[in-house]
């Protein structure tokens, strides 16, 4: 990744993936893969397409207040998403220069949930009177990474937990997992011949062992058909709640997405292709399915 100790965006990213690539063993062990086979020399060789983040849509919450620190550091607000079963909300970020990733935002609907479970997630978050993006020094990306690595509410209990996890497993994600990156993206079509199609580089992470997300079928197409994803699934992490017991829960996930050239610049050369001649953007359909890469029907079926 690059890396420039005196931008606090250059040192927001490396926290945050350094945070994420110690508690998501899928993140090294797709590294060393790829290591081994010598599709790669080094991390660096990866492209991270983008990195996703997971919000509540709560007074000084949310992608209104989330949104704050990637603006400031010149990210782009780009298209809007609706998920109306999962009841969220989202938007994309384009990044201020192309080796920087893309950043995706949700937001959970709480308005739309249960009285149950709206009074779940108010008793954790009504002591929020302010927007705490707001009492941060954006220019120091030291406290900016620490600020994303601290919990703006308490620990849950596991019966809040539990409840929240039967009417909306993102809402029981959030409250446990709060600003954790949620997962980042490896861009195939920037890997060598061999590994840069979806289908071969999917074939290539289950003779590893890595396990895929399956909803919605391994590769999720967008409809214009430039734009293919697939996800692992997140592992199990024994976690600790308020009340001293502890569950088996979902963590963060690796994804994988293929970017396809525009037909308006079908006739460049190969080796001409730039980031920007490539399909931008996301796909709510295939978003809707990734989601389920933190979701039990994924992580416990076969
Ligand atoms: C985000 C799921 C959507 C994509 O690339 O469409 C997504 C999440 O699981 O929070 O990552
Ligand atoms: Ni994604």
């Amino acid at each position: 990744m690059h890396f420039d100790e005196n931008n606090p965006l250059d040192i927001v990213l490396n926290d945050l993936f350094e945070h994420y690539r110690q508690n998501v063993a899928d993140v090294d062990k797709i590294t060393k893969a790829l290591l081994d086979k010598g599709v790669i020399a080094s991390q660096d060789d990866i492209v991270n397409d983008h990195i996703a983040f997971r919000t509540l849509g709560v007074p000084h919450l949310g992608i209104q207040s989330f949104e704050k620190i990637f603006l400031k550091y010149g990210y782009t607000k780009r298209d809007y998403y609706y998920f109306e079963g999962k009841k969220l909300d989202a938007y994309w970020y384009s990044p201020p220069a192309t080796h920087y990733p893309r950043i995706f935002v949700s937001e959970l609907r709480v308005a739309d949930l249960s009285e149950t479970a709206q009074a779940i997630i108010y008793r954790y978050t009504k002591g929020i009177k302010s927007d705490p993006i707001d009492g941060l020094d954006l220019k120091n990306g030291n406290a900016v990474a620490e600020f994303l690595q601290t919990p703006l509410w308490d620990l849950p209990t596991s019966e809040d937990y539990q409840a929240l996890l039967a009417e909306s497993e993102y809402a029981a994600w959030v409250i446990y997992n709060r600003y954790y990156l949620n997962h980042y993206t490896i861009s195939i079509h920037e890997l060598k011949d061999g590994y840069n199609t979806l289908e071969e580089f999917n074939s290539f992470l289950t003779s590893v062992g890595v396990k895929l997300n399956t909803s919605g079928g391994v590769i999720k197409t967008s409809d214009d058909g430039l734009l293919r994803q697939s996800s692992t699934v997140s592992a199990l992490y024994e976690a600790e709640f308020a009340d001293g017991k502890s569950l088996e829960i979902a963590g963060s996930y690796v994804e994988f997405a293929e970017r396809s050239v525009l037909p308006a610049h079908k006739d460049i050369p190969k080796d001409q292709i730039q980031p920007h001649h490539r399909r931008d953007g996301f796909e709510t359909n295939n978003a809707d399915k990734i989601f389920e890469s933190t979701y039990t029907t994924q992580i416990k079926g076969s």
